[in-house]
């Protein structure tokens, strides 16, 4: 269990009833040490806080090679062929539309902060012993990759260290962490730090996926002295639906690290430049095809699913109802990956449950949501194939979901065939 106390309980000596992170054996781990690194973005400004410039290089020398982009007309000033649109310049202008709040510009300037480090770490495993499992397991017995354990240490650190976030969940902590309220804010941040991690070793793409969350009203968790009733509030706090986010996003880690993310108001892709260390912006208000004939499945568990997938699975490839020209089967096995990719180019990713997996294996709090925002905002779906993922209540902070997440026509052509109808 993971949970920091107020520090107003600690000095009631209610400390050791539960385990604090400050205690986290990290002196002699050299993978805990490795990521000893604090994230200290400042809070004042976006700008400030999207992290330092490398040394030696200031901000305003930019390479040529970054094209000036359609946003500077918009910032209403005079434009350069040198001038940039990053991360910090798009919060600042959504802030400035109203569409997030100074609070929310700096927890998401935490967080791309995180996704610089987390990205450093991933490029550089082969060569630092980051490799290989921890030796651990997490709550629900797997193994806990070295990676996976430091990607959550940075992901915490940035987020408690914007001292805009009250509670973060986490895929690798079993309950919610209330941060210590002297230093914490309002917003609730669950994520996934290192997503198909299984595929780390072999320098194949991974991802951080994020949802960021208002505190619900009825459970406000200042003021409560009662550390189990305090843990009860975090985890109330952080169940929320998905139709409740306030920005969601992904960071893809791959040939370039590139961050998508949506504040309600279209997505927005970033890349970052790694001679200037900033995201800039690549990927404007994105829209998923409408169609895309490629489906990303894991077919390997084919044989455990129930007839009418496997009825549309038959369908998709048969050629003669595709003018012989059947669906692409693409399957990373890292959700990031192939949800970008589906984005990008069009068609349907699925974890759909099963035979021994009734509730598929996706998590709903910071894997299906999450990404089902993102694609309702690019105008795609994100379904468990019977209701969208958006509407889901959840009753506990790590619930599965099945997902179908994509291309409208194509999530609605896998619906069909849920409901038991064919072609
Ligand atoms: P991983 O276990 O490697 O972390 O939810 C986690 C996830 O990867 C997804 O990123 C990925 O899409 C899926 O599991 C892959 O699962 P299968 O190996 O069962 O296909």
């Amino acid at each position: 269990m993971a949970f920091v106390l107020p520090r107003s309980l600690q000095q009631q000596g209610l400390a050791g009833q539960v385990r604090t992170n400050s205690t986290a054996p990290s002196a002699v781990h050299p993978v805990r040490q490795a990521s000893k690194q604090v994230c200290v973005p400042a809070v004042s400004s976006p700008a400030a806080a999207n992290g330092p410039q490398p040394s030696g290089r200031a901000a305003s020398v930019v390479p040529k090679a970054v094209a000036m982009t359609p946003e500077s007309k918009t910032l209403g000033r005079r434009s350069s062929k040198y001038e940039i649109f990053t991360l910090t310049t798009w919060l600042l202008r959504e802030e400035q539309k109203g569409n997030v709040d100074g609070e929310l510009a700096t927890v998401i300037a935490s967080i791309a902060l995180a996704c610089k480090q987390i990205s450093s770490l991933v490029n550089r495993a082969g060569i630092s012993n980051l490799t290989g499992l921890d030796g651990g397991e997490n709550f629900s017995g797997e193994d806990q990759k070295k990676l996976d354990v430091v990607s959550n240490e940075v992901f915490a650190n940035c987020l408690r260290s914007s001292g805009r976030t009250g509670v973060i969940a986490s895929e690798e902590e079993e309950v919610p962490i209330a941060v210590e309220e002297s230093y914490s804010g309002n917003y609730i941040v669950v994520f996934d730090p290192l997503d198909g991690s299984s595929n780390i070793d072999a320098g194949i793409s991974v991802g951080s996926i994020w949802g960021v969350y208002e505190p619900s009203e009825e459970c406000p968790i200042d003021a409560i002295d009662d550390p189990d009733k305090m843990m009860e509030q975090c985890v109330l706090n952080v169940c929320q639906p998905g139709k409740d986010l306030k920005c969601s996003g992904y960071c893809l880690y791959s040939s370039s690290t590139t961050i998508v993310l949506t504040v309600g108001h279209g997505v927005w892709g970033f890349t970052l430049d790694p001679a200037i260390g900033e995201f800039v912006l690549t990927h404007r208000d994105v829209k998923i095809p409408e169609k895309g004939k490629i489906y990303s499945f894991n077919e390997g568990n084919y044989n455990l699913w129930n007839d009418d997938l496997r009825a549309y699975m038959e369908h998709v490839k048969d050629p003669a109802a595709h003018n012989g020209k059947p669906y692409s089967a693409r399957y990373i096995g890292s959700l990031v990956g192939d949800f970008h990719r589906t984005l990008l180019y069009g068609g349907i990713y699925g974890y759909p449950g099963d035979k021994k997996n009734p509730n598929g294996k996706l998590r709903l709090l910071y894997e299906c949501a999450p990404m089902s925002f993102l694609a309702e905002q690019a105008g795609g779906k994100g379904t468990t194939g019977k209701r969208p993922c958006l509407e889901i209540m959840p009753e506990k902070v790590h619930q599965r979901e099945p997902l179908f997440i994509g291309s409208k026509h194509e999530v609605e052509l896998l619906e069909h065939f849920v409901a038991g109808k064919r072609m």
